[in-house]
Order: C-alpha cells, then structure tokens, then sequence
C-alpha cells in the first residue's frame, strides 16, 4: 500500500514535469557556449592549431543565411549563420591551394573531405526551395558558432559546425557537409 502510493506520487511528479506543469512560465535563456576546441592540422603535427570558442568568437566573424536538405530530402532551416570562414582559418595554418582538400572530422567519427574549390564556396550542389537543382550562387563554407543568434547546443551539433551559406535567401545544399561536433581540419 505505501509503494502504491509512493508510486503514485511519482507519476504524478513524472507527468508535471513532462507536461511543464512546474514551469514558471519564463523563456528559455540562450545556452552558454559548449566547451570545444578545433583543430586545424596541415603538413603534420608541429603545424596544430587549437582555438577555443572565444579565439573563434573573437575572429572575423561571416554571416549570412544557411538552408540543408538531408539525404532523405528532408529540409531544415534556413537559419541564420555565424561563423569563421574555413577558407580563413586553413590560411593562417598555411598555404592552401588547387591541389589540396579539407579533411573535416567529428567527434563521432564522421568525416567529410572538402576539395579546394569547395572550400573556396564553388563546386557544390545547390536546390530552390522545390528542390529543384539551381545554379550556385556565391557560397561561404563557414565554421559555425552561432546560428539564429546564439550559441549551438550540442544537438545542433555544437559547439562548432560547419555549414555551406549564402548571403541570398532560399538556397539549399547537401546536409552531408553540414559536419556537426567538428573536431579537425586536416589539410591533405
Ligand atoms: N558529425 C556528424 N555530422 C553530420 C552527420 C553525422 O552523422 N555526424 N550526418 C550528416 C548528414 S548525412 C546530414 S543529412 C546532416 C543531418 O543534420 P541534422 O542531424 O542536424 O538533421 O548532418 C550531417 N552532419
Ligand atoms: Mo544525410
């Protein structure tokens, strides 16, 4: 008799908290930054450079509009984007030119290459709104810290992802390079 009404209470208690019954009624505050760092690797280990969030946050910074579709055509976005071209933090590791490609990886194993064109914003696939193909307008491949004005939760795949953006709206790219968790860029 008291488990059943110890468990009683605890349903309750499971079903207030599910429901937000126990809410205050407040917005949700923008999450703190996620604690991360990446790095860019290029011509072997004495060439690592590690940047944490404020380093990122502290470069200059790119935005504009980002829009993916996912293999299975399931679309998300657009979102607005912030961020640190790849293009730039692959120059301050060194030279980088026709003949090379970004290796970028995750945390979760997943890993996508990046020619040189790509990471100079040409080469990409891109779809109206229809999904439609359509030809590439302009594209920045940017290292991601911010999308819709705060800070990537972990889900989004923060705390830094890349992303193929564009400063014209309704432009969608393959979600395969949206490389959430990134860890390294390798150049090869
Ligand atoms: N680290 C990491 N990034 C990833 C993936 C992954 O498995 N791991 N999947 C990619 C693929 S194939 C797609 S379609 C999108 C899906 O993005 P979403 O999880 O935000 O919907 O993330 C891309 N980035
Ligand atoms: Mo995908």
């Amino acid at each position: 008799m008291r488990y059943a009404s110890l468990l009683a209470l605890l349903s309750l208690l499971v079903i207030a908290a599910a429901c937000g019954c126990t809410d205050t009624g407040q917005t949700t505050p923008a999450p703190e930054p996620l604690e991360g760092s990446v790095t860019v690797v290029h011509g072997g280990t004495s060439l690592t450079y590690d940047y944490d969030y404020d380093a990122i946050a502290a470069m200059p910074a790119w935005e504009g509009t980002a829009y993916a579709v996912s293999t299975v055509g399931i679309k998300y976005g657009p979102y607005r984007v912030k961020g640190v071209p790849v293009a730039d933090l692959i120059a301050l590791s060194g030279p980088f030119g026709p003949e090379n490609q970004a290796w970028i990886s995750a945390d979760d194993g997943y890993m996508w290459v990046i020619d040189y064109d790509q990471v100079m914003g040409e080469g990409f696939i891109t779809f109206d709104e229809g999904l439609k193909e359509i030809p590439p307008p302009p594209l920045t491949v940017i290292l991601m810290y911010e999308q819709d004005g705060r800070p990537l939760t972990y889900d989004e795949g923060g705390p830094f992802r890349v992303v193929i953006a564009s400063d014209q709206e309704g432009v969608i790219t393959e979600g395969s390079s949206w490389v959430k968790w990134v860890s390294t860029i390798e150049v090869k």
